[in-house]
């Protein structure tokens, strides 16, 4: 019954999100609701490799977003991935603004974990987000959060509870997932040199399905240092690790961190330095993996970009570097 009332919840929440879709095109005025706005953004790119893989060009993400109110204080979120080959939802969510510091939002949406992947793939700085984000911090999941800004914005939270199972998938157990985020700005609005400094921590624990009708823990933690000065400037690190038990009783531990540095000399371009290295399983040898990219972003129109980036692949498994090039173009509406 739980259960059912759960999926309840979700399914009223992607009905109201159908219905902002269906109304976007009527005429929102300030006092008339649904008021929805419509944005999208495409990414195309071509990949080289000097390894076995094929070089391609492809359309990696086409997202059309549907943002607005649906009444006073219930923001909505609708978007859909239109290069998804299968299941292109993404977003669905309905937020209760009503008290700033603390809101509520029910639905799929992007859990609380890592900076990296909280940040829309259309404002990163590289092309591809760190292998250990992409690895340990999943996808969107379906659930409700609190979340809000505190102390003069100095203090970011979030809290919630979600299926643990990843996006457009019903829970796969009996239990969901506990996932919290803080991050904290001491010296922002100071105006001081050190406004841009950000220190914070995720962490998500929940029962997976192991086997049959086994379960075990699978626990991960994430710790963020980010620096930024005057939109020109930005250092940012993450660590992420994960627990998962294993079908023997074992706990399987998997780990990695990225280190990125970007500087714009002028406001058109911008260049990206990357560190990252990610060990699938600690207890294993030979299995880790460290990439360089280097990086150039041109900011040829307002809503468009172009970006390059080279990357240096050591994978230890066969004591091997690969090299890869990445271009891709982004507009954004
Ligand atoms: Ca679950
Ligand atoms: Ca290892």
């Amino acid at each position: 019954m739980r259960r059912l009332k759960k999926q309840g919840v979700v399914v009223g929440c992607l009905g109201i999100a159908v219905a902002c879709l269906l109304s976007f095109t009527q005429a929102a005025h300030a006092d008339e609701y649904p008021a929805v706005n419509v944005h999208g953004f495409v990414q195309s790119y071509f990949a080289w490799s000097d390894s076995a893989g094929n070089d391609t060009y492809d359309i990696r993400r086409a997202f059309i977003i549907l943002k607005g109110e649906v009444a006073e204080n219930l923001a909505c979120n609708f978007q859909i991935d239109g290069g998804a080959p299968v299941n292109p939802l993404r977003s669905a969510c309905l937020k209760y603004t009503r008290v700033p510091w603390a809101n509520i939002t029910v639905g799929q949406f992007k859990i609380p974990f890592s900076e990296e992947y909280l940040t829309s793939s259309a404002g990163l700085d590289t092309i591809r987000r760190a292998n250990v984000v992409r690895s340990l911090s999943y996808d969107r999941d379906i659930g409700g959060m609190l979340s809000g800004k505190v102390l003069a914005d100095k203090l970011c939270y979030a809290l919630g509870g979600f299926n643990g199972s990843g996006k457009n998938t019903a829970d796969n157990n009996q239990t969901q997932d506990l996932i919290g985020r803080l991050v904290v700005s001491p010296f922002k609005g100071s105006g001081n040199s050190l406004d841009g400094l950000s220190l914070g921590g995720s962490c998500q624990i929940g029962q997976q399905p192991v086997s049959g009708n086994n379960e075990g823990i699978r626990s991960r933690i994430g710790a963020l240092a980010k620096y930024t000065y005057a939109k020109l400037f930005k250092l940012q690190n993450e660590y992420i690790f994960q627990k998962y038990e294993q079908t023997d009783g074992s706990e399987k531990e998997s780990m990695g961190f990225y280190s990125l540095m970007t500087c714009k000399f002028i406001p058109e371009l911008q260049s990206i330095l990357k560190y990252e290295a990610y060990d699938p399983n600690c207890a294993a040898g030979q299995d880790r993996e460290g990439i360089i990219t280097l990086g150039l972003d041109w900011f040829f129109a307002k809503h468009a970009k172009l970006e390059a980036n080279y990357r240096i692949i050591y994978e230890e498994l066969n004591d091997k570097i690969n090299k890869e090039c990445l271009l891709q173009m982004q507009f954004k509406f």
